[in-house]
C-alpha cells in the first residue's frame, strides 16, 4: 500500500473499521504515519530496509558547510543512535567486523549555526529522502537537521523478532508556526534540573522549539542572581538545594540550544513577586489599612526610583545569562487595592495625572521595564492583561493570549493593533483532566478569526502552560504527555491534514508507544497496550 499526501495529493480517507481493528489487535499504523507531528508533506512505500546497529551511520554530506566537529549534529548523532537503536548494547568501542553493507544516512546543511543558538528566525525545514542504503537529510540549518533526524528515527521500527527496518519514503517538512512553547512553573513547585532535562528531550520528540521558564513567583525565588544573592538566599524554599544556581541554568540553555530550543525566561511583574519581597527590601508596595502600613506587601511599588535601579541591574544580569532575544515580563493579575491603599502610591498618582485608573499606573510600570529591556536589545512578551489596559501601546511587541472565553476575539484585536501573538488559553494543562480531552487541544483553530494575511501572520505560535500549583516532579510527565502532543501536531502541521481527531487517535496512540520506550511517562490514551511497556 502506498501512502500519499500533502499539497495537491487530496485529502486521504481510510475506512473506520480499520480504525476498530487497529484498537482491537494494536497492530499499529503505517510507519510514515506514525511520525507525529505529521510532516507537511510524505510519500512512502511498503518497500522497506533493514536495519543493523553495526552497520548503521550518520554521516555530513560532502556538500554540507558542517561537518565532524559540529557540536549540535555530532551530539545529535549520538542521541539518536541510541534511540533508533534502543536495545542495543555498542561493544565498548570494540569495531565489530560484520559483512553487512552499512545503511549510511547522510546529512547536509547550508548555515553553519553549529556554536550558535536557535533563534526566532531559525529555519527548522528540512527534506528527507529515504531509499536502499542511503538516507539523504537535507536542511538550511542543524535545527532543521535536527528535527530531521527527529522524524528519521520516529520512521524505524522493529519486527516482531526485534529486527529493525526502515522503509522507502519522501518528506519535505517544515513548521506552521515559527514558536512552539512549554512553560514550566518552577515557583509552585521546585523541579529538579534533571526534571527539566528530561522535559527538554521530550519537548524535541514531537518538536517543541521554546521552553518558557517562568522560573519565580510569590511562592518562591529559586533563581540564583549573582547580582542580588539574597533573592534565592532569602526567597527560595531553600537557599541551597531548592535552587537554580548559575551552572544550573547554563545546563539548561545548552542541553535546550543541542535540541533546537530556545530558553525564554519570565521575569513577572509587578504583581506575582511577594518571594522577591525578602531579599529585596523596599521593593514591594507596603499595604496600608485606617492610615497606618498593615504589614502586609503587595505588587512592586511603582511609585519609587529605586525600584527602576534594581529592575535595570536584574535584567541586566537576566540579559546576559540568557542568550535568546526575547524576555517574558509577565503583567498578568495585578491586584490594585494593595497600591489604592497606600497614600505615597496615591500621591504618585496624582502627580502623574492618572486619577484613579490604576490601570494607567501599570501601563507606565510595564512601559518603564519594556524601556529598560529594549535598550538591552530584548523583544518583550507580555501577557494580555497589559494589551487590555491599553490597546494603544505601542511599544509593545508581543502579547500572550491568555484568558478563557473568546480568545479568538482577543488574538483578533491583538493583530489589528499590529502586535504579534502567542496563544495559550486553549492548551492549559495543569488542571487534572481526562487524557481522553486530549482532543480538545487538537480540535484548536488559531487563525479561525476574521483578518487580512498580514494580520494572520502575526500570530507567530502557541504555547502549552503547566502551571505548577499542583504540578512537582511527581506528576509533571503524565499531565504534560501526550496531551501537550496534540499541540504540538497543531502548531506544526498543515491544519487540513490534521483535522480529524479520528484519524490522530491510532497515530497518537502509537506515538505514545514511542514516548514510552523512550523513557517518557505519557498517561494512556485509551484501552490497548503497546509492544514495550513503560519500564
Ligand atoms: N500564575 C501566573 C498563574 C496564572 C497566571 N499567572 C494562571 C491564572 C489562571 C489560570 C491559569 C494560570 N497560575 N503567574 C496567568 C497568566 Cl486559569
Amino acid at each position: 500500500m502506498n501512502v500519499a499526501y500533502g499539497p495537491g495529493s487530496g485529502r486521504y480517507t481510510r475506512p473506520h473499521f480499520n480504525l476498530l481493528l487497529l484498537i482491537i489487535f494494536g497492530l499499529g499504523v503505517d510507519p510514515a504515519e506514525g511520525v507525529w507531528p505529521l510532516p507537511q508533506a510524505l510519500t512512502s512505500s511498503t518497500e522497506r530496509y533493514p536495519l543493523k546497529p553495526q552497520a548503521f551511520y550518520f554521516d555530513y554530506g560532502s556538500q554540507s558547510v558542517a561537518q565532524r566537529g559540529c557540536s549540535v549534529l555530532d551530539a545529535a548523532f549520538n542521541r539518536y543512535f541510541s534511540i533508533i537503536f534502543p536495545d542495543y548494547i555498542s561493544a565498548n568501542g570494540v569495531l565489530q567486523i560484520t559483512e553487512d553493507k552499512p545503511f549510511i544516512v547522510k546529512i547536509s546543511v547550508d548555515h553553519n549555526e553549529c556554536e550558535s543558538y536557535p533563534r526566532e528566525e531559525s529555519s527548522e525545514k528540512y527534506n528527507l529522502s529515504v531509499s536502499a542504503g542511503r538516507a539523504y537529510l537535507n536542511a538550511e540549518t542543524v535545527w532543521g537537521a535536527v528535527r530531521g533526524l527527529e522524524t528519521f528515527s520516529q520512521l524505524v521500527y522493529q519486527d516482531d523478532f526485534g529486527s529493525y527496518f526502515v522503509n522507502k519514503t519522501e518528506i519535505e517538512d517544515f513548521p506552521r508556526f515559527q514558536f512552539r512553547g512549554i512553560l514550566l512553573d518552577t515557583s509552585r513547585h521546585y523541579l529538579p534540573v534533571q526534571t527539566i532535562l528530561k522535559t527538554l528531550d521530550a519537548m524535541a520528540y514531537s518538536k517543541f522549539n521554546v521552553f518558557h521558564w517562568h522560573i519565580v513567583d510569590d511562592p518562591s525565588f529559586p533563581y540564583q542572581s549573582y547580582t542580588f544573592p539574597d533573592l534565592s538566599n532569602k526567597g527560595a524554599f531553600h537557599p541551597m538545594t531548592h535552587i537554580y544556581a548559575q551552572s544550573d541554568v547554563r545546563s539548561v540553555i545548552s542541553y535546550a540550544r543541542l535540541r533546537g530550543i530556545r530558553v525564554l525566561p519570565e521575569f513577572d511583574s509587578p504583581g506575582h513577586t511577594k518571594s522577591w519581597g525578602k531579599g529585596q527590601p523596599n521593593l514591594l508596595t507596603p499595604c496600608y489599612r485606617r492610615g497606618i502600613p498593615s504589614g502586609t506587601f503587595g505588587p512592586v511599588n511603582p511609585a519609587l526610583q529605586s525600584t527602576y535601579q534594581f529592575m535595570e541591574r536584574l535584567f541586566e544580569e537576566v540579559s546576559s545569562v540568557f542568550p535568546d532575544s526575547y524576555v517574558h515580563l509577565g503583567g498578568d493579575e495585578v491586584d490594585f487595592s494593595c497600591w489604592r491603599s497606600n497614600p505615597y502610591v496615591q500621591a504618585f498618582m496624582q502627580k502623574m495625572g492618572f486619577g484613579t485608573d490604576f490601570t494607567k499606573l501599570e501601563s507606565f510600570y510595564i512601559q518603564k521595564i519594556v524601556n529598560i529591556t529594549s535598550l538591552l536589545n530584548k523583544t518583550s512578551i507580555v501577557w494580555q492583561d497589559i494589551f487590555d489596559y491599553n490597546e494603544q501601546h505601542s511599544s509593545l511587541s508581543v502579547v500572550e493570549v491568555w484568558k478563557e472565553g473568546c480568545y479568538l476575539c482577543e488574538v483578533r484585536r491583538v493583530v489589528k493593533a499590529g502586535l504579534r501573538v502567542i496563544l495559550a488559553s486553549p492548551w492549559y494543562l495543569d488542571q487534572p483532566g481526562p487524557t481522553h480531552n486530549w482532543a480538545r487541544y487538537y480540535t484548536v483553530w488559531p487563525l479561525a478569526f476574521k483578518g487580512t494575511e498580514e494580520q494572520k501572520k502575526l500570530v507567530i505560535g502557541g504555547e502549552v502552560c503547566m502551571w505548577g500549583e499542583y504540578v512537582d516532579a511527581t506528576n509533571l510527565g503524565p499531565r504534560l504527555w501526550p496531551r501537550a502532543n496534540a499541540a504540538a501536531e497543531r502548531l506544526w502541521s498543515d491544519e487540513k491534514q490534521t483535522s480529524s481527531v479520528d484519524k490522530a487517535f491510532p497515530r497518537l496512540q502509537d506515538f505514545r508507544c514511542k514516548l514510552l520506550r523512550r523513557g517518557v511517562q505519557a498517561e494512556p490514551l485509551y484501552v490497548g497496550h503497546c509492544k514495550h511497556e513503560y519500564q
